[in-house]
């Protein structure tokens, strides 16, 4: 019998069925291996936060030891998986403010504040004076300013103020304005403790703070500082798949979150000491590329090339044509050493909080970046000379993408420099031209096909004249199917979507960067609100969110902060709240009452895009342009059809 088809990305496939035919273990044998996953688990009613249990809820036990039942038990554990997925952002972002504040005091040799003007801009949203002041000074203070908001004793977060007004009053009538970014992840872990908040709106009350502070704090701080330190990224051509490893170059894959050691390595891969060494070893030349979100990063501020998103690292190891696999922080499968094991790859740690046993830790020094950063690229090329040329397999297939779209390139790409706004982004969804707006996001997850989700919810989507923002490995899904072309306007979306990405020459799924980067998505909703014409909140817009394939906590921390910004959004795979419906439907429909955004879950595509768009079309008959866009769906012939 043929082995089920598990990727539906073509170079996948072929790693994965060459794999296993090499005996050459992948996340998919140990997912068969680990099937059938819990119950319990999956629907999110086993309670293991103290020692009188675990306890799970079950037809005979309706409670666990304490009394929790399984609205208490599956809240609890979904608003620690926010806590998690919040404390991943925020301590990314805490990393980059404490290199931006050390860059700009000096201290840091190899940094500098490239992009003076995103720097201004943060100066004057966080109200920082810059007449009469230094840059320096400017950014030392805002650095400060940005440390702060993660243990300041009082207030609550500065960033918030780019929200909408109306979100903004919401949140202070909701008592969920996140005080500070660290706070509101202790807080969850005091009322998740045993015997502390035993009801599900309030700990959700909790949930929806802590996500806020992820999103319009700890995730919005590390984008913007990141844009300041590095460059806000503008489009760019890009190149994805395994198909951009080379068999005659030492190939380097960067692979992980934090820009910090990405950024150095670009440019050690790219140092003529470096490559003289590579030639001296034999190999012409050195090849770096991006797995994750790491890949975004370098994609879209550099060009550098994407390997693959989430489920392609042990495959790219597999190709046996990977020097090297760099890694910080997240996402980083412990599976890796097991897998390098097989060939001659080197697997080196560089954060201090992500060991692994197996690998080599080269501790990325912030200090000196640029010299650590050379070792770890002499430590790949060292490795290229032990390459067992008989042994390579690098699948052919490779995909050209545009990368690169922000706030800041968004508004210039549709307005031009003289008039730079989301104008003509409103006018054409109040035209209709535009039907709404999508942000598809989020990780793959081994117990679904690969990619399949993602590629098939975009194609919907754009066919239905939906414009699709994306972040995170699901924009990496699509880019290696091809809709990150302009190209793919013409080929898969509708005739007014089309229309205007020909107009403006963009792609009708626009990358916008990594998983901190879904900031950016908040910021464009806002952005698109201040326009003018499409409502007051995010909430009025004609938007929805979705995670098709999710699998960590990082994506349940934004799909609420998504939630709790105003957005319907749908997540496939299920969520780990079956078990408890009550508390499921609360999040599925009690929040819509309060936050203006709820939670759902679709099974497929199909279901999921049509589930969006029939939110997308419910906000724009709210608006009163439903009508615009029935004139543009009829041409004249059915038009007079209709007439007679
Ligand atoms: O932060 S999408 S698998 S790489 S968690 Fe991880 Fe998920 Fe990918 Fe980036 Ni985001
Ligand atoms: Fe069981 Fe309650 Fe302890 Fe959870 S907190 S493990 S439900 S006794």
């Amino acid at each position: 019998m043929a082995e089920e088809r598990k990727s539906y990305d073509a170079a996948s496939q072929e790693m994965i069925t060459a794999m296993s035919e090499g005996g050459i273990e992948t996340c998919w044998d140990r997912d068969a291996k680990q099937k059938p996953h819990c119950k319990f688990g999956v629907q999110g009613i086993c309670c293991r936060i103290c020692f009188m249990g675990p306890c799970r809820i079950t037809k005979k036990a309706d409670r666990g030891v304490c009394g929790a039942d399984a609205n208490t038990i599956a809240a609890r554990n979904f608003v620690r998986m926010i806590a998690g997925g919040a404390a991943a952002h925020s301590d990314h972002g805490r990393d980059v403010a404490h290199v931006f504040l050390e860059t700009a005091k000096g201290n840091i040799p190899g940094y500098e504040l490239k992009d003076k003007q995103k720097l201004m801009d943060v100066a004057g949203y966080l109200g920082v004076e810059v007449d009469g002041r230094s840059l320096q000074e400017v950014a030392i203070e805002i650095g400060e300013i940005c440390m702060a908001e993660f243990g300041k004793p009082h207030g609550t977060l500065k960033f918030l103020q780019r929200a909408p007004e109306k979100r903004r009053k919401l949140w202070k009538e909701l008592g969920v304005e996140p005080r500070a970014v660290d706070r509101e992840i202790v807080e969850i872990m005091h009322r998740t403790h045993m015997g502390v908040d035993q009801e599900y709106h309030s700990l959700m009350v909790q949930g929806t703070r802590c996500a806020i502070g992820d999103g319009w704090g700890g995730s919005m701080i590390a984008t913007e500082l990141q844009d300041v330190l590095f460059g806000t990224p503008k489009p760019i051509r890009g190149v994805v798949n395994l198909g951009i490893l080379k068999e005659d170059t030492v190939n380097i894959i960067v692979h992980g979150h934090e820009p910090a050691l990405s950024e150095m390595i670009v440019v050690a891969a790219g140092d003529p000491e470096m490559l003289k060494l590579a030639g001296e070893k034999g190999a012409k030349g050195i090849t770096l590329g991006g797995m994750c979100c790491t890949a975004n990063e370098i994609l879209m501020r550099h060009g550098i090339p994407t390997a693959g998103n989430f489920l392609q690292q042990e495959l790219a190891i597999g190709t046996g044509a990977v020097e090297a696999m760099i890694v910080d922080v997240q996402c980083i499968m412990q599976g890796l050493t097991k897998t390098a094991e097989c060939f001659h790859t080197r697997l080196v740690t560089t954060s201090p909080k992500g060991h692994i046993p197996g690998a080599t830790h080269i501790e990325f020094n912030e200090e000196d970046p640029i010299e650590s950063a050379k070792e770890i690229v002499r430590t790949a090329i060292e490795a290229f000379p032990n390459r067992d040329k008989g042994r390579v397999r690098i699948p052919k297939h490779k995909m050209d993408m545009i990368a690169g779209f922000t706030h800041e390139s968004v508004m210039y790409t549709l307005g031009g420099s003289f008039r730079t706004g989301y104008r003509p982004l409103n006018d054409n969804i109040i035209n209709g031209r535009i039907r709404g707006i999508a942000g598809v996001v989020g990780c793959c997850n081994a117990k679904t096909m690969h990619n399949e989700f993602h590629v098939k919810v975009c194609r919907e989507l754009i066919k239905n004249d939906v414009l699709v923002l994306q972040t995170g490995c699901s924009a990496i899904a699509a880019a290696m199917d091809g809709l990150m072309r302009p190209e793919a306007a013409e080929e898969h979306a509708g005739p007014g979507l089309a229309e205007v990405c020909r107009a403006v020459g963009i792609p009708p799924v626009l990358h916008c960067g990594s998983c901190v980067d879904n900031s950016r998505l908040l910021i464009a909703a806002s952005g698109v609100v201040a326009q003018g014409g499409l409502g007051e909140d995010i909430s009025d817009l004609p938007l929805a969110g979705a995670a098709p394939e999710w699998m960590s906590e990082k994506a349940i921390s934004i799909g609420h902060y998504f939630v709790a910004s105003g957005v319907y959004t749908v997540f496939g795979i299920g969520l780990p709240t079956s078990g408890a419906p009550e508390f499921q439907d609360y999040l599925f429909t009690g929040l819509e009452g309060e936050l203006g955004g709820m939670w759902d879950v679709a099974e497929n595509a199909k279901e999921m895009a049509a589930k969006m768009i029939a939110h997308i079309d419910k906000k724009r008959a709210a608006l009163g342009i439903d009508k615009a866009r029935e004139r543009v769906l009829y041409d004249m012939d059915m038009r007079r059809e209709l007439e007679v």
